[in-house]
């Protein structure tokens, strides 16, 4: 985009927010001399970073991982010695877990900010934080970090004055004196913690004020309706983007805009927003990428990448496809994600992250319409997957545990790690070896699939060695959210396992250091590769077929622990023809063929040149 266009397309989106709510040109020239300071204040360094190509995380050779710094490295410090490791595997993206200062004791694992100009004093400080951004471009790695724009702690200093009774700062947030309007939201705003801290308000006695809060009592929305908020938000942006951050995650963005007789959720005004914010960065720092959090849902998630003419998030959470592989596994159905991944087409410049788990639960959040097609029941099927990952369904191999379950609506999500829901867990406790072989099978099926997605990959730190679930939080009174059973510290005990391909986590570990290296070097697995589902006509196997004007690449996953036979009539019925050569097992595959037998869970990445 030109300057000029830009220009004009700050002020149009600007004015669509806050014209009909009464705001002028003197706001808008107001919030533009903020943006106009920011462009000034961009480090010279960072101008030579911003010259790079504008599709930079569009590469084949993006692989994500995402750390809680404490539980990775104790500190920021130590994250920087432990830099040769993501070198060994090949990690060229980290995303950080929030690192700016929270509020001190229960913060929502970072997600209650006291301050965003400082870092948590427990992790470093600003210089740390510096050095790690340096030392880590000079091994080639991105950094995202996380930005929480939805709500403060109710420490931050504006909190703390509204609290005190100054209106300004009252102005920042949602509160009111009487429970009137928040009983009018209650009507139509459902709730996003009923279990442990229900409704969407909090009173507080001592300055006699409801505030809005979707999250934890100590996490207080901001008014996005006040211009103020957002022009000290989009300066925090700034802020964060100068101390040389590649990546910013936009933390809950479905819930900054709100409006009475809403859900709260995914308002047309908060795409003005995030296009506003597109506008904003390109501007002042193009080389930023914005990643979006957005866990709604498929048909909300994806409007967050806007569109060719008013782009939005530049990166978004496949969190559709992490339900569907959830689902797949445990149905041993492959389905959901034929119908869904041929269900969106992305603009340029958005790319999917995909990822297997992650820090949060995992809500059964399914194409409900596919369920119905294909026979299913959805509310059925959604007890059954409640049922099969907390371990109570009478053939699961998961281990997991509910979270939020309300019990009027018989809902649940689900907590654990990723190798504890495939079936690692049980089978050591089990003593069954067999077991233990086929939940590593698992696993590696869940990653290779993950891994060839279109988008890049992301791990959840520890999962990369099969981290077990973590059962001793439970004794922390300042850790008693269920979420804390996928967050356990990395196991640097057993590194020495690592390497050792006899042990599980050794297995997990090669496999995966095996895909990133395969994943790097074929171009085919650049984001601007699209990729097409072939109809296998079988509820097992899984067919993906991508190809530019050189190669192709056949991509078939077995979902079932049984031997499966695909025909091949069908792939030759939908143009695929040749001899294929598999670039993990060399072994060569002709499409002329009848059939194709495929092992217990076995996957090929077939390519043809
Ligand atoms: C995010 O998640 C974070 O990932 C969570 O760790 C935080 O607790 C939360 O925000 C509050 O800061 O409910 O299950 O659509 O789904 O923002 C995950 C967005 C969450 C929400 C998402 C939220």
């Amino acid at each position: 985009m030109t300057k000029e266009k830009i220009l004009k397309s700050l002020h149009k989106t600007y004015m669509n927010i806050y014209k009909p709510i009464g705001f002028n040109e003197d706001d808008y020239n107001r919030f533009m001399s903020k943006i106009e300071q920011a462009k000034l204040n961009r480090k010279k360094a960072l101008k030579i970073r911003d010259r790079r190509k504008k599709d930079w995380y569009q590469s084949e050779k993006m692989v994500g991982m995402t750390l809680y710094v404490d539980l990775f490295s104790n500190n920021i410090k130590g994250l920087i010695k432990k830099i040769p490791y993501f070198k060994s595997l090949g990690i060229t993206f980290i995303h950080l877990m929030p690192l700016l200062k929270p509020r001190e004791g229960n913060n929502d694992g970072g997600y209650a900010v006291e301050d965003y100009r400082d870092i948590n004093p427990n992790l470093g400080s600003l210089d740390d934080f510096k050095l790690l951004v340096e030392k880590m471009h000079d091994a080639n790695i991105n950094i995202a970090i996380d930005f929480v724009i939805n709500h403060t702690a109710k420490e931050h200093e504006w909190a703390k004055k509204a609290a005190e009774g100054d209106p300004f700062y009252q102005n920042m947030y949602m509160m009111y004196d009487s429970d009137e309007i928040p009983n009018q939201f209650n009507e139509t705003v459902p709730e996003v913690l009923p279990d442990i801290y229900p409704g969407n308000f909090t009173y507080y006695e001592s300055f006699k004020k409801y505030v809005f809060k979707s999250f934890s009592e100590f996490q207080w929305d901001l008014n996005f309706r006040n211009p103020i908020v957002l022009e000290e938000i989009l300066d925090i942006f700034f802020f964060l983007a100068n101390l040389g951050v590649d990546v910013i995650r936009l933390d809950a963005i479905p819930f900054i805009w709100k409006e009475l007789g809403t859900t709260c959720r995914n308002l047309p005004k908060v795409h003005e927003f995030m296009h506003l914010f597109y506008l904003a960065k390109d501007y002042v720092c193009p080389s930023v990428v914005i990643l979006g959090e957005a866990i709604v849902e498929p048909h909300e998630i994806v409007r967050y990448f806007g569109t060719n003419e008013k782009p939005e998030c530049q990166l978004m959470y496949n969190a559709n496809m992490m339900v569907n592989l959830w689902n797949a596994l445990a149905t041993r159905d492959q389905r959901l994600l034929s119908i869904d991944n041929q269900r969106f087409v992305l603009p340029h410049h958005g790319t999917w992250i995909n990822y297997v788990r992650c820090h949060d639960d995992i809500g059964w959040g399914l194409n409900e319409d596919a369920l119905k097609s294909m026979g299913f029941d959805p509310f059925k099927h959604k007890q059954f997957l409640i049922n099969f990952y907390n371990g109570t369904y009478i053939d699961s191999f998961a281990k997991g545990e509910n979270y939020q379950f309300n019990a009027r609506t018989q809902d649940a999500r689900t907590n654990g790690t990723f190798a504890s829901l495939a079936g690692l867990e049980k089978a050591i406790q089990q003593s069954d070896t067999f077991g233990i072989e086929e939940s590593i099978k698992r696993i590696d099926l869940l990653n290779t699939y993950m891994f060839s997605m279109p988008g890049f990959p992301l791990i959840y730190s520890g999962d990369e060695v099969a981290m077990l679930n973590d059962y001793s939080h439970h004794m922390d009174t300042s850790k008693l959210d269920g979420r804390w059973l996928h967050r356990p510290n990395f196991p640097w005990d057993k590194e020495k396992e690592f390497n050792n391909s006899h042990t599980p986590s050794g297995k997990v570990y090669n496999h995966i250091k095996t895909l990133i290296s395969i994943r790097k070097k074929e171009k085919l697995f650049n984001n601007k590769v699209e990729q097409r589902v072939i109809d296998s006509k079988h509820n097992h196997i899984y067919v993906g077929y991508k190809t530019n004007l050189e190669n192709s690449l056949l991509l078939i996953y077995n979902f079932s622990e049984n031997h499966q036979i695909l025909n091949l009539n069908h792939l030759r019925a939908q143009g695929l023809q040749g001899i294929y050569t598999d670039l993990f097992q060399k072994k060569k595959i002709d499409l002329q063929k009848d059939q194709l037998n495929l092992y217990p869970y076995e996957y090929l990445w077939l390519k043809q040149s």
